[in-house]
Parts: C-alpha cells; sequence; structure tokens
C-alpha cells in the first residue's frame, strides 16, 4: 500500500491547560493567559483562553480589555513562555516517539507520519486513541487528532476534531470534506488571501476547486496553482523531520520589538555563527534548518526546510534568511527569533578516548 497515513495532533487550549496542570483548582472555570486585564483598561491580547472561556465568545488574539468587558469574572492568568516550552517539549518528544516521521509545527501541534505504524483506517483511529490517551495520562493535557493522507487532510480535520476528538477523513473523502468550507477555512489561506479570493467570487473551498487553474497562476502565482491544489484536496508535501532529538539551536530576543529586516537578518548572521560552533565543535553536520518567529503579541511559527548534508555557516544563514522573508507577516514586530539545525549526522570519525589528549 502506498498511502500515507498522517496525523497532525494539536493540544487543546494550550497555554491555559499548561496552567491547569499546576491550578487544578481552575479546571472547568472560564480561564485567560494574556496581558494583564488591569480592570478593562490592559492592552494587549488574549494569548488563549479554555473552552468554558470560549463559551462567552472568548478567543485568541482579542483585546484583553473586551475580554473583561465580555467575562469580568474569568479567571485571568499572565503569561509563562519558560514553562509553556518545557511543556512543549515533553509533550513533542512524547508525541515523536509515536511516528515513523515527525515534523513539529508550533509549539503545540505536529504532524505524525505514522504509514509504518498502522495497517489501515481503523488501526489508526485506534493509534490516534493510544497517543491521546498517553499525552493526557503522562502530561495531563487533552489533545485533538486529525488523521488524513495528507497533511493538508490531518490539519483541517483537526479543526473539525477539538476540542479533544479524533476525526478521520479517508481518501476519498478528502476532496468532499474540505469543499463545504469558507475559504478562509483553507489551508494557507491568509486573511488577505481571503479577501481577494472572496472577492473573485470564491467563497467556499470547493469554489475554488472548480476554478481554472490557469487562472490562479495568472492571478496568484505558483502560489494561486497550489492553493488550487490545497482546493482540490491535493497535497503532496512530505514531512519535514525536524527538531528531533539532536538539534542545536539558539535564540535571541530583540531590546525592542521590531519589523525591521535589518534586525531580523542581523539577528540570523549571530545566531547561525553561534549554531555553526556547536556544530563544529561536536563534529556533526545537519541536513534541516528550522527558524521560529515570536511575534510581539506572542504568537509563535516555526518554519523549516530540508538540504543536503552540510557543516556550512552560509547554508543556515541562507535558508533561514530566505525563511524569514517569506514567511514574515509584515505588519506585525518580532520579539524574539530562533535559528536551529536538526538531523545531524556525525561527520568526522569519532574520535576514541586518548585521542584528545
Ligand atoms: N497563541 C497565541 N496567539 C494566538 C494564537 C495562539 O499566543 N493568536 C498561543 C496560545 C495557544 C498556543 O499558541 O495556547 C497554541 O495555539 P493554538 O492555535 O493551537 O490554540 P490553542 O491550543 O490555545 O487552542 P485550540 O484548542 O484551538 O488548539
Ligand atoms: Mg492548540
Ligand atoms: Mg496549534
Amino acid at each position: 500500500m502506498i498511502m500515507r497515513i498522517i496525523f497532525l495532533v494539536d493540544m487543546d487550549y494550550f497555554y491555559v491547560a499548561c496552567e491547569e496542570i499546576r491550578r487544578p483548582e481552575i479546571r472547568g472555570k472560564p480561564a485567560v493567559v494574556g496581558s494583564d486585564p488591569k480592570g478593562g483598561k490592559g492592552r494587549g491580547v488574549v494569548m488563549t483562553c479554555n473552552y468554558p472561556a470560549r463559551k462567552f465568545g472568548l478567543h485568541s488574539g482579542m483585546p484583553i480589555s473586551m475580554a473583561y468587558r465580555m467575562k469580568p469574572d474569568a479567571i485571568y492568568l499572565p503569561v509563562d513562555f519558560d514553562y509553556y516550552d518545557a511543556v512543549s517539549k515533553k509533550v513533542m518528544d512524547l508525541a515523536r516517539s509515536f511516528a515513523d516521521r515527525f515534523e513539529q509545527v508550533s509549539v503545540d501541534e505536529a504532524y505524525l507520519d505514522v504509514s509504518k505504524k498502522v495497517k489501515d483506517y481503523e488501526g489508526a483511529l485506534e493509534y490516534a486513541k493510544l497517543i491521546k490517551d498517553e499525552v493526557r495520562e503522562r502530561i495531563g493535557l487533552p489533545c485533538s487528532v486529525g488523521i488524513g493522507t495528507s497533511k493538508l487532510i490531518a490539519k483541517m480535520a483537526c479543526e473539525k476534531a477539538k476540542p479533544d476528538g479524533i476525526k478521520l477523513v479517508k481518501e476519498e473523502e478528502s476532496k468532499g470534506f474540505i469543499a463545504p468550507m469558507k475559504i478562509g477555512d483553507l489551508y494557507g489561506v491568509g486573511r488577505k488571501t481571503r479577501e481577494q479570493l472572496e472577492h473573485l467570487g470564491y467563497k467556499t473551498v470547493g469554489d475554488l476547486a472548480k476554478a481554472n487553474p490557469m487562472d490562479m497562476m495568472d492571478r496568484f502565482g505558483t502560489y494561486g496553482v497550489l492553493l488550487h491544489k490545497y482546493a482540490n484536496g491535493i497535497d503532496e508535501s512530505d514531512i519535514i523531520e525536524n527538531y528531533t532529538v539532536m538539534s542545536i539551536g539558539r535564540e535571541l530576543t530583540f531590546d525592542a520589538d521590531t519589523d525591521r529586516s535589518e534586525d531580523a537578518v542581523a539577528a540570523i548572521r549571530k545566531l547561525s555563527n553561534e549554531v555553526i560552533g556547536e556544530v563544529n565543535k561536536a563534529g556533526m553536520s545537519f541536513k534541516t534548518i528550522t527558524i521560529k518567529l515570536r511575534y510581539s503579541d506572542f504568537s509563535e511559527h516555526l518554519k523549516s526546510r530540508s538540504i543536503k548534508n552540510s557543516n556550512n555557516v552560509n547554508d543556515i544563514i541562507n535558508v533561514a534568511t530566505e525563511l524569514y522573508f517569506r514567511n514574515f507577516e509584515k505588519g506585525r514586530k518580532l520579539r524574539k527569533i530562533g535559528v536551529r539545525v536538526s538531523n545531524l549526522i556525525k561527520y568526522r570519525g569519532q574520535k576514541k578516548i586518548g585521542e584528545f589528549s
């Protein structure tokens, strides 16, 4: 069987769920992690909130002052990134152990290629249940699993699985599954593209599926052709293994949040040089380069690319810089940037003890 089985595992209401581990008393009550609401005068946003709070209309990215007006008696908690990162690492290490191939895409979600681990769809459902149970038992967190035969469908299925669920979409159901969805819900469509597509009359994913790919090419270039493929449920992209057990990375928090590409590029150079120093010290070469962009609202994106094995700092700088320019969202400011290499292998013969002296 050549068909792939891909899982997208995404943690439910992640930051607040982390808080619930160490403060069980807030469980089941509306709770928010974000800026200080200061009695309704606070600036900044809701980073996330649990499902009891979502019932009152609260959601990620909403101004904290608005959340406070809607639900003043919710529990408002400050952000503790170091703690969430530590929990995230535990989750990712556990999830990785269930996958043939593993790609972390953000602090709380990852793709797992489990094609060799399960025989059929029924096996996939059982395996997803096992992963959910293990994550809950060992770490104390709920998560949702989308299952499909591509990353695209796994990701879109996970949205439907939430919260605390599993959604499987078979290969032959893929196109029909996404067709009725709003165009803005298609993977890869951001706010600006959504507006443009809606203006052109593509309201649903199914509308776009029927478009002429040449028109899409004319209007949006290869990105348009890709979206047209997505709309038809087609995504052949592979899982890019990143942040594997062996990885070396460095991060830098800017003195002041910045939207200047010069600052980002300078930071990438500095971090890449630090990373290559570590890579060389370990006598390793790498295949995958990942950048992490953390914005001033604290949302975070990881982007990776794999190349031929390398131990050249210019490969890190070039790939990281390109990933930055391709993915940085204009109009936003960066708080932090990270560069990491993974898929490391030893390229110098392992030294024997004694050779060191
Ligand atoms: N996050 C953020 N700002 C946003 C969106 C998210 O800071 N605008 C942070 C807080 C989230 C975490 O990233 O807990 C993960 O993002 P998700 O989009 O996966 O959202 P949640 O895990 O909070 O909720 P869901 O259950 O919908 O996945
Ligand atoms: Mg989540
Ligand atoms: Mg997520």
